[in-house]
């Protein structure tokens, strides 16, 4: 059994997605970021830089207890080579799978999650950082625009870079950018969006316009702030958020 420490966001849903494909038994451990439900001790033993997701595999492979893991690109091919599923045994392939995955672990995730900060949670008025994240997240989709005019998928076949890179396009609506200006990319997405993994790892097969995604604009209260962005999230870190 795995347990997955989860939220449902694009990360999250990266592990729930991939766990489903593979057909591993887990359990979810829900948290609630807003709350700062992340900043215990027990779940810092599980991951040290207090994000999530993060598992905790009860059956490795080495039999010698439980076996934490974090980051999500780390997560994703634990779980594949756990499985001997979604990535490739073709030394080509397998090599465009691990590329592709770190890409979007350096550049497609972080660069649209600054996108996602800056149109969303920032106080109003950050021109320069929403101008310099919103060209950064274009320039992304460019370069999978590119690739995926040349590919099924971006190892060829369906892998776990596809799993990485997936949730991440569909938040997209949240930071002002349609997705039908890249077709291969809409094309994609469709159609890994038909798959019984990704309704069961989302909780929704999700079709849907920016609206229905929930509130654009974020409104945190001084607390939730705290432990998004701000002093709790910083004392968590030094393992005191009190
Ligand atoms: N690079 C990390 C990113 C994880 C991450 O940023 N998770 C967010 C939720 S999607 C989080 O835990 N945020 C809470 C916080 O920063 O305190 C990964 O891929 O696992």
């Amino acid at each position: 059994m795995i347990d997955l420490h989860h939220v449902a966001t694009p990360n999250g849903h990266k592990v729930s997605i991939a766990l489903e494909e593979m057909g591993l038994p887990y359990r979810v451990i829900p948290y609630n970021l807003m709350k700062g439900e992340h900043f215990t001790p027990e779940f810092r033993r599980i991951n040290p830089n207090n994000k999530l997701p993060a598992i905790v595999d009860h059956d490795p492979a080495d039999g010698k207890g439980p076996f934490a893991v974090f980051e999500t690109g780390a997560i994703l091919i634990y779980l594949a080579e756990k499985s001997g599923k979604l990535l490739p045994t073709d030394f080509r392939r397998r090599g465009l799978a691990l590329q592709w995955l770190i890409w979007q672990m350096a550049g497609l995730g972080p660069m649209h999650g600054q996108a996602h900060h800056f149109i969303r949670y920032a106080p109003e008025g950050q021109v320069y950082g929403i101008e310099r994240y919103s060209k950064e997240a274009r320039r992304l989709l460019d370069v999978l625009e590119y690739r995926l005019n040349e590919a099924e998928y971006l190892a060829e076949e369906y892998s776990i870079a596809d799993i990485a890179c997936w949730p991440w396009v569909r938040a997209t609506r949240m930071i002002d950018i349609d997705i039908a200006d890249y077709p291969a990319v809409q094309k994609w997405w469709l159609k890994i969006n038909e798959r019984p993994a990704i309704l069961a790892g989302t909780g929704s097969k999700d079709h849907a316009t920016p609206a229905s995604y929930g509130q654009k604009r974020a409104q945190l209260t001084p607390e939730q702030w705290s432990n998004l962005f701000g002093e709790r999230m910083l004392a968590a870190s030094k393992g005191n958020p009190s």
